[in-house]
């Protein structure tokens, strides 16, 4: 018989990812939706008629048991989340209701529907726990073991749904495993962060549609990755007999300059600065400046390594965009 995802976060990049790649091993695919005008909706039944829509919000316990009887899973991903760290210093509080409190509802909808020995769950925790300070540089990459300091209200709720994770692991026996993935982008990428904004931007400036991008920080440095590549991490690991906790990396890191550098050689310009102005609109309250991982560990029980490197990336996002912008008249 077919296994059964449920997958919250359907709507978004990693959702998209996930649900085409269970699709392809077989799996029966159910997706939470939020919203009774959920743009977004219509896209996702287009595009992937096979994924089964089951109306739920994170912060409603009693919507995520109807999703969890609905589906019947064998396979739990909690990918939903408030998951802009610039916004979250904006709504901090819907930030913890959703990004940290939604964890437990999840798991909890999980025990009250009976799944607590035979669901597996996949919580999607983040390198933004690490935060890159003096104290705690990352060396030759953070890995599973490295000390947690997040420095946004994203990041200090994410390593609450961190902690719920592995302490109904440990509590109830419960097949739960945390993902800790460095920044994955690619054409699926929202458009409110920085990779996609200005793979996008590349693309309308050689079009003639804008004439420049406002951009924030500049300098911090990010360990970015492909999703499509990240999201066979996330299977993976709820495929392994044991649950347990995994860095997914690439072990480069690179500024948003060098992303900048690359995205506009692809358009044939070779000097970025005067297309470029900083906005301190896109500043945040506290950054954090540097992030690298180290993936040896799911490397090495997983078998899992990225196949798409940082030129490969940054060339996919702007081909994409060529392609969506020369098709649209806006
Ligand atoms: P996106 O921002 O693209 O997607 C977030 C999803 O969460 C959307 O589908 C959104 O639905 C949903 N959501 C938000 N609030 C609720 C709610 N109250 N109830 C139900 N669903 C809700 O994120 P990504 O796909 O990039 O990331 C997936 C997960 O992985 C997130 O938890 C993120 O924090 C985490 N992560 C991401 C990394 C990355 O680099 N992409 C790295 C490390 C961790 P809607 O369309 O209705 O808004
Ligand atoms: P991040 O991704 O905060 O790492 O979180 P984002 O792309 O938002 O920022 C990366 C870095 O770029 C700087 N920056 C800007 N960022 C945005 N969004 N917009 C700008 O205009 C801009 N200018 C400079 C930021 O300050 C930052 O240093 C992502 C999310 O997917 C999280 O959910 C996930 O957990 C982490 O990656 C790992």
């Amino acid at each position: 018989m077919a296994k059964r995802a449920l997958i919250s976060g359907i709507t978004g990049q990693d959702g998209y990812h996930l649900s085409e790649l269970l699709h392809s091993k077989g799996y029966q695919v159910y997706g939470i939706i939020r919203g009774q005008q959920n743009p977004k909706r219509t896209r996702v039944e287009r595009e992937q008629p096979y994924i089964k829509l089951v109306d739920a919000d994170l912060t409603d316990q009693s919507s995520l048991i109807r999703a969890m009887v609905a589906a019947k899973p064998d396979e739990v991903y909690n990918l939903a989340a408030i998951s802009h760290v610039g916004y979250s210093f904006k709504d901090p509080q819907l930030t913890f209701q959703v990004t940290g409190g939604g964890v437990l509802n999840m798991l909890e909808a999980i025990r009250l529907s009976g799944g607590e020995k035979s669901v597996r769950f996949y919580q999607a925790s983040t390198s933004e726990m690490f935060g890159g300070l003096d104290y705690n540089r990352p060396g030759d990459g953070y890995d599973e073991t490295a000390l947690f300091h997040p420095r946004s209200p994203y990041g200090v709720a994410k390593l609450y749904g961190h902690w719920i994770t592995k302490n109904y692991r440990e509590s109830y026996g419960m097949h739960a495993s945390c993902g800790i993935l460095f920044n994955h982008e690619g054409p699926r990428r929202g458009l409110e962060f920085v990779t996609r904004k200005i793979s996008n931007a590349v693309a309308r400036i050689h079009l003639g549609k804008q004439d420049h991008i406002e951009l924030g920080n500049l300098d911090s440095k990010r360990d970015w990755g492909y999703a499509g590549d990240y999201v066979e991490g996330m299977w993976k690991m709820l495929q392994q007999e044991k649950p347990d906790d995994y860095v997914l990396a690439t072990g480069e890191t690179h500024t948003i300059g060098e992303f900048l550098e690359l995205a506009f050689k692809e358009i044939g310009i070779d000097n970025w600065q005067p297309y470029v102005k900083q906005n301190p609109a896109f500043f945040r309250p506290a950054e954090v400046d540097i992030l690298l991982g180290n993936p040896a560990k799911a490397e090495k029980v997983l078998g899992w390594k990225r196949k798409v490197d940082f030129p490969g990336l940054v060339k996919m996002m702007v081909d994409y965009d060529l392609g969506v912008e020369s098709a649209s008249n806006s």
